[in-house]
């Protein structure tokens, strides 16, 4: 089955869409822009409002470290993930976990801070003391990074992906080059990568102009997810690479498989196999094949 991935530009999942590239399997991409992330359609996907989300069969996978490495334990090609138990694999997730709960609160407060206090005053002054640990934060990982153009060992690995996508919510006021010389070697290579240039190409443009080239199956808008016509035909070549993904998935998949056809909808999935006709009214599911892909099922 091709998985669906609900992003939203200039925001975090451009890491997603990154490993998506680098992963080579095939994959659909929903864009939720920013407005309709706490729209009726993209709630029923994510009860949090918020992107990424990844949709498999019936179930929702949420937050980005989650799917990041869903996605990089069935990758194809060289490994973005170490195995586990192993002093690399510890060192991706101290990282990961650095970035998800040091930095990415920081930038929370950036972007968000009239979540947090009222005045204006106290906003500002919330910014720039977000803005201060910051600083501090970015100089570990340049310090981190040293000779290397990766954040931890020789490859580039999903934790790359995310650092990279997160860098440009301060590029507006931090001088990489100047201060922060091995975060910004990394960058470039990042900006060298043909899947990183490639999810960059389909963030800034206009979803009808992306070619659903590659792995990219298909590219839609939330809005449109729920009401779309039934296809004329198959698209060549989905069957046969999605036949190659379910027979290289680890032994996590059967797991998945079963979960799938289990109880384990979410609230206010109209797509799963007992969703009453009242259900899938009240979702605005009108066609066999939106319902589909509600489930995730290759079109
Ligand atoms: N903990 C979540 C955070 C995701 C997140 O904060 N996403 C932001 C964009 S980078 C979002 O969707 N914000 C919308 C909102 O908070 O309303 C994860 O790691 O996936």
């Amino acid at each position: 089955m091709a998985k669906m991935f609900f992003y939203c530009p200039r925001t975090s999942s451009l890491a997603g869409q990154i490993v998506l590239e680098w992963c080579g399997r095939a994959y659909q991409l929903c864009r939720v822009p920013y407005e309709e992330l706490h729209g009726a359609d993209y709630l029923q996907i994510n009860p949090r409002g918020k992107v990424p989300s990844l949709k498999v069969g019936d179930r929702v996978v949420r937050e980005n470290i989650a799917i990041l490495t869903y996605l990089a334990r069935r990758g194809k090609g060289t490994p973005l993930m170490a195995d586990y138990g192993t002093p690399a694999a510890d060192a991706e997730l101290e990282w990961l976990s650095f970035l998800a709960t040091e930095v990415a609160p920081l930038f929370l407060i950036q972007f968000g801070a009239s979540r947090f206090a009222e005045s204006d005053a106290t906003q500002a002054e919330l910014v720039a003391g977000a803005r201060t640990q910051l600083s501090a934060k970015l100089a570990e990982l340049d310090a981190q990074i040293g000779e290397r153009s990766t954040v931890t060992g020789d490859t580039k690995t999903i934790l790359d992906a995310l650092f990279f996508a997160m860098l440009r919510w301060c590029d507006a006021y931090v001088d990489f080059e100047k201060d922060l010389p091995n975060v910004h070697r990394f960058q470039q290579t990042m900006l060298a990568d043909p899947g990183v240039q490639r999810a960059l190409e389909i963030e800034s443009a206009d979803v009808a102009d992306i070619e659903t080239t590659g792995a990219l199956r298909k590219h839609i808008v939330i809005t449109d997810l729920f009401k779309e016509p039934a296809p004329e035909a198959d698209k060549a070549g989905d069957t046969e690479a999605d036949a190659s993904e379910e027979a290289d998935t680890l032994d996590a998949d059967a797991l998945d498989t079963a979960s799938d056809a289990g109880p384990e909808s979410e609230p206010g999935d109209a797509g799963g196999e007992d969703a009453s006709a009242a259900e899938i009214a009240e979702a605005k599911v009108p066609t066999d094949e939106a319902r589909a892909i509600a489930k995730g099922e290759e079109e």
